[in-house]
């Protein structure tokens, strides 16, 4: 068999074990299970948290460290330089809406060095803008019909595939700027890819040299979000107060992991993000841990898989993720039709987090009820809609976006 052909029927088997998995699953509320969510507010010793002060320094850190131990893992500490070089700019972008530059980010470390290329939109004649950082699926250019826009170096997809999910003429009349880039270029997403990713800078080459909490491919994607963070606040018509980290999936896990660790990051978007995203991992449905493991095991750091058999006993739940954004704004947005995300999962997670938003005096969705669909449910800081359709990213879902930052972010 030709190789693109194994490749292919090795993608397809994987595709058709996932929607197995999928079929399998559990969709019915009855059968979600009774379970005990770890609080936000109690340390393992028994203390009670009753202000932000004790929040900020001993239970925040905490609950920290157990995202970084058990699921998502930290990237090792080592020096990595990064330069940057303007590819190509013009301001006449987007009908003359828009400054366009694309900036190739070069990371060196332990004598080698890994390119990400990244896309940035901004508004003309805004002096300081709000921007949307947010890592895209198949490459920069399959993100917009502007064919200026150079293509990512590992993307096999056609230009403007995936324009529909990035509504760039509303984000930049809405005053936002944007910036995006290839996931791929920070960590190829497959199984045994560690080599083609940052890793190696960081003195990681193969699996073998992974701790049981050192992270994997969500680690360095949200990585890669603080990368491009690192840029923009070098522009001076980008507005440091007002930068938004936003992703879809598998990267709306990243950008919620990204936005916990990154407090520079003023606000934090998920998209669909699911399971070990915004939904709580102890509710049986939809996707669980022990799937999720199995199906992506380079997601994850090592350690996550030993909580497969025995979810429960994980120390932490996606509840306290989304409390460790508190008091920045937070939008968890969900899918009617993605029931393999959770939908209400993602909900209760975001009302349980509003504990520790009630900290700092802010109104939660704590005594809501689920809304209905295309609903936006706003309090505080906490934003929350299930959309109608399916998993994907709708020019819907942005205008909600840019409405709740406008509202929020001054
Ligand atoms: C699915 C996976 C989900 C979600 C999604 C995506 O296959 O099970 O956790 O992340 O991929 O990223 O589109």
């Amino acid at each position: 068999m030709k190789k693109n052909g194994a490749i292919l029927l090795i993608a397809g088997l994987f595709l058709t074990s996932l929607s197995v998995q999928a079929q399998n699953a559990n969709y019915k509320e009855s059968r979600v299970g009774s379970y005990t969510l770890p609080d936000a507010l109690t340390t393992p010793d028994g203390l009670q948290i009753t202000k932000k002060k004790a929040w900020e320094k001993i239970r925040r850190p905490q609950i920290l460290q157990l995202f970084q131990d058990n699921e998502y893992g930290v990237m090792p500490d080592a020096e990595i330089v990064a330069e940057y070089r303007v590819v190509e700019e013009s301001d006449n972008a987007l009908a003359g809406k828009a400054i366009r530059r694309q900036v190739e980010m070069t990371f060196s470390g332990n004598g080698q060095s890994r390119t990400m290329l990244v896309l940035i939109y901004m508004p003309k004649g805004v002096k300081k803008c709000p921007v949307f950082v947010s890592p895209n699926f198949q490459g920069n250019a399959t993100t917009t019909d502007d064919p200026a826009v150079i293509e990512s170096q590992y993307t096999t997809f056609v230009r403007a595939n995936q324009a529909s999910r990035w509504s760039y003429d509303r984000i930049v009349s809405s005053g936002y700027a944007v910036a995006t880039f290839h996931y791929y270029d920070i960590y190829y997403d497959a199984d045994g890819k560690l080599e083609e990713s940052v890793y190696p800078l960081f003195g990681i080459n193969s699996e073998a040299a992974l701790r049981d909490n050192t992270g994997k491919a969500i680690a360095a994607w949200a990585w890669g979000c603080s990368r491009v963070l690192d840029y923009l606040l070098t522009l001076k018509n980008i507005d440091k107060k007002r930068t938004i980290v936003m992703g879809h999936s598998r990267l709306g896990k990243t950008a919620l992991w990204c936005g916990a660790q990154d407090q520079r990051f003023a606000m934090v978007i998920s998209n669909n993000s699911g399971c070990s995203g915004a939904a709580l991992s102890r509710r049986n449905y939809g996707e669980t841990v022990p799937s999720i493991n199995r199906a992506f095991p380079w997601w994850f750091c090592n350690k996550y898989r030993s909580y497969s058999q025995n979810v429960s006993s994980l120390p932490m739940d996606q509840h306290e993720l989304l409390a460790l954004i508190a008091p920045r704004p937070v939008y968890v947005a969900s899918a009617q039709e993605d029931r393999w995300a959770d939908p209400r999962g993602e909900f209760l997670a975001l009302q349980e987090a509003g504990k520790v938003y009630a900290l700092y005096k802010y109104d939660t969705l704590r005594d809501c009820s689920f809304p209905a669909p295309d609903e936006h449910l706003w309090k505080g800081q906490c934003g929350y809609h299930m959309r109608t359709g399916i998993h994907d990213v709708t020019d819907f879902d942005w205008q909600s976006y840019i409405e709740f930052a406008n509202e929020r972010l001054k």
